[in-house]
């Protein structure tokens, strides 16, 4: 499928997200670069902010539609494209696999995000020692609750939610690699060591990996 357009930066967990679903979905997008950090952040240029007043990446580019929020375009993306289905068939699955995906997208992730780590620098002077320590204390609090219902659930397989990815697998994943970032310990975690694992062994989750994009740095 073509006439996609993603706007993203590599670094960026939920642009991740979009990444792995596109991929899953077999759909390689025009990529536009919005540099987040270079020139106080493309992400609040005028021009930007008219495709996504909220100033945040991704957005994606789609038949005329503009649609942000990683996971609202993941789910136009398994409602186009149906194969491979990124939610389970049965209701009690769907809602247990959105469950971790929004441990993960709106509790641990949020307070975390750049403009969070810069409001604490300007507003309280935290240093990237501080930031970082902030970021491991919010990132392991939700770990923990998500190592303790993967470890104890029947329906975790090889992946969050049985044995083929879902959407729960394509918000933990990049979760992981921010928290590889800021060096948090995964030892207490090994249910989502084992996941992150597997997921990493498919093309389409180390595609998309921030290392592997055109724009590393
Ligand atoms: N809930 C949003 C979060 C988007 C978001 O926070 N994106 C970050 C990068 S991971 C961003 O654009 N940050 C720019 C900033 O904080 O200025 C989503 O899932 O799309």
């Amino acid at each position: 499928m073509s006439g996609f357009t993603l706007y993203g930066y590599f670094r960026s967990s939920a642009a991740f997200r979009a990444r792995i679903a596109l991929n899953l979905k077999g759909i390689a997008p025009e990529l536009e670069f919005i540099h987040l950090l270079k020139d106080g952040g493309a992400q609040h240029t005028d021009s930007y902010r008219k495709l996504n007043p909220q100033g945040l990446i991704p957005a994606l580019v789609h038949d005329g539609h503009t649609i942000t929020q990683s996971l609202a375009i993941i789910e136009y993306l398994d409602e186009i494209v149906p194969a491979p289905p990124l939610l389970p068939r049965d209701a009690p699955g769907r809602a247990r696999v959105r469950s971790i995906a929004y441990q993960i997208a709106c509790d641990i992730h949020p307070v975390n995000n750049l403009r969070v780590n810069q409001y604490l620098k300007s507003a309280f002077g935290a240093d990237a020692d501080t930031q970082a320590s902030w970021q491991r204390h919010w990132i392991g609090l939700g770990f923990e609750a998500l190592e303790t219902m993967l470890a104890r659930d029947a329906e975790t397989g090889a992946f969050c939610h049985g044995d083929t990815p879902t959407i729960a697998d394509i918000c933990l994943i990049p979760q992981m690699a921010n928290a590889r970032r800021v060096k948090l310990d995964l030892s207490p975690y090994p249910t989502l060591t084992r996941i992150e694992a597997t997921a990493l062994s498919l093309p389409a989750f180390d595609a998309a990996l921030p290392q592997n994009q055109p724009d590393a740095e």
